[in-house]
């Protein structure tokens, strides 16, 4: 039987399929048909087909999937669908006309070469659409016949929260993939499909990793997914039960597109450097570490015989021995690599921007997360295959309050929003509570005993919420969107009816 990431994103004829029955297909349901009207009343014809991908959580592996290492999310239900049809010839002018359901988002236009740059310094909604749109081309020009450029109507209607860590542009741009694919009438495996939106959403200017966009296409009901990169390759992990994930938003909104400079893009970089210098310390000649040290993971087997030597294959041992915990100057790294840091990156634009806005780099700091929470991924999954599910809980719930401190001390990627809510979801039972995605605002996880979930999220409204509500920041009727107990849910999907 073929495995499940080497077949196509499935094309299903009815919603059931996907949204199951019960309160969740009525809702898509109405989605589905709203949708469908205000297509046809915006571009005067239906829609041929639907794509839909779903938004995620992730569980722990934070910040170390662009380092090569595993991850583990899980896919939320909340998810983006996009309604698309192909223009016919002579029909109007030939564009990509990107429509929203919600009118907060206005119709964005763009021309169709699929050549054209997306204009990064004026960010519009739309521009996640032509993320996919551009990076389906380039991985057809690889040898696709897909004949010359049409127009496109498209409408979005997305429900993952933006700017939440619950990725909502992996939604989008996956969805938007697919559904540009689908219309054209070519599919391709999973797998490849991961990698090839995962190089889509770097035209937004963002260096990310692959895991938000891995996951929304390879999830599937019921399981969370182990993700591991080069090649990316999904593996079932079964939580245990008993336990359940309650995800809460920290309102503070994380807009990564915009603060790649200061926030994610500096992280990578960080990360880069830091690869450097420790490639070299462990004996590579400064070249060959510029181009070869490009990930913590690509230095770690230079980390661990080091560490051998010592009776240990831990490579933060190499990153004590090696790495100084005062900030690094440009100067003392350049020291270093004998390079400069300007030219390291030279063929990197938004490398350069971080460059400009750094004053100093923490390589000490980032790589002893990287490398900890590497480790803290498989002990999570290992611990998921153990026996006691009460055992299992305590020891799962332990290793996301760890992630939570290395990314909230080392890698500074949290805000006193998220550390006020991961606070009040221990003082109120949570096993386990940390900040998932980027971070600097977004959401919060929390493991959290089944039975004790509905009053945990009532204690959560009391003790987080309810002051918000009463300074106006968001409307009680909303709450049910901004903290909620999430199932692992299943991944893209076309829809033909
Ligand atoms: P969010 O901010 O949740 O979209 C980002 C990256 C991931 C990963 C996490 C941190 C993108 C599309 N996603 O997720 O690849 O690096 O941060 O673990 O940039
Ligand atoms: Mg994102």
């Amino acid at each position: 039987m073929a495995k499940h990431e080497d077949l196509p994103v499935p094309i299903y004829s009815k919603l059931d399929d996907v949204y199951g029955d019960g309160s969740q297909l009525e809702e898509a349901e109405l989605r589905f048909s709203i949708l469908k009207s205000k297509f046809k009343q915006m571009f005067g014809h239906a829609p041929d087909i639907y794509a839909r991908a779903p938004g995620r959580v992730n569980l722990i592996g934070e910040h170390i999937d662009y380092e090569g290492y595993s991850v583990l999310p899980m896919a939320i239900r909340q998810d983006t669908i996009v309604a698309i049809r192909k223009q016919d010839a002579g029909e109007s002018e030939k564009l990509l006309r990107i429509a929203n359901v919600n009118d907060k988002y206005k119709l964005c236009t763009y021309p169709v070469d699929p050549d054209q740059e997306i204009d990064l310094k004026n960010h519009r909604w739309g521009h996640y659409f032509i993320c996919g749109y551009k990076g389906f081309h380039e991985y057809a020009k690889l040898g696709l016949e897909v004949g010359s450029p049409v127009g496109l109507d498209v409408m979005i209607d997305g429900t993952v929260p933006t700017g939440s860590g619950l990725s909502s542009s992996a939604a989008f741009v996956c969805s938007s993939t697919i559904a540009i694919m689908a219309v054209l009438g070519v599919n391709i495996p999973k797998k490849e499909l991961a990698q090839l939106t995962c190089e889509c959403e770097r035209h937004i200017g963002t260096q990310s990793g692959g895991m938000d966009q891995a996951i929304s296409i390879m999830a599937k009901t019921g399981f969370a997914e182990l993700i591991d990169f080069n090649p990316i390759r999904a593996t079932d992990v079964q939580l245990p039960a008993g336990g359940s994930f309650v995800i809460a938003h920290s309102l503070a909104e994380s807009q990564k597109a915009v603060t790649a400079a200061t926030n994610y893009n500096n992280r990578v970089v960080e990360c880069r450097l830091a690869s450097i210098v420790l490639g070299i310390k462990l004996g590579m000649e400064p070249e060959e570490a510029m181009s070869k040290a490009k990930t913590l993971s690509d230095v770690e087997g230079l980390c661990v015989s080091f560490a051998g030597t010592r009776g240990s294959s831990d490579p933060t041992l190499a990153v004590k021995e090696y790495l100084k915990e005062e900030p690094y100057i440009a100067e003392e790294i350049e020291k270093i690599t004998c390079k400069r840091l300007d030219l390291i990156f030279a063929d990197s634009a938004s490398s350069l921007d971080v460059l400009k806005a750094a004053k100093h780099y923490k390589l000490f700091q980032r790589a002893s997360h990287v490398y900890s929470e590497a480790k803290r991924v498989y002990a999570f999954k290992d611990a998921v295959s153990s026996n006691s599910d009460e055992e299992t809980l305590k020891k799962l719930g332990d290793l996301m309050n760890d992630s939570h401190y290395s990314c909230s001390v080392l890698y500074e990627c949290s805000c006193p929003e998220l550390e006020e809510l991961v606070k009040v979801c221990k003082e109120n039972g949570a096993l386990g509570a940390r900040l998932t995605g980027a971070g600097w605002g977004g959401c919060a996880v929390a493991l959290v005993k089944e039975c004790i979930v509905p009053q945990f999220i009532l204690n959560l409204k009391e003790q987080f919420y309810q002051s918000r509500i009463e300074n106006g920041t968001i409307n009680k009727a909303d709450l049910g969107l901004y903290v909620f107990a999430s199932k692992p849910s299943s991944g893209a999907a076309i829809f033909k009816f």
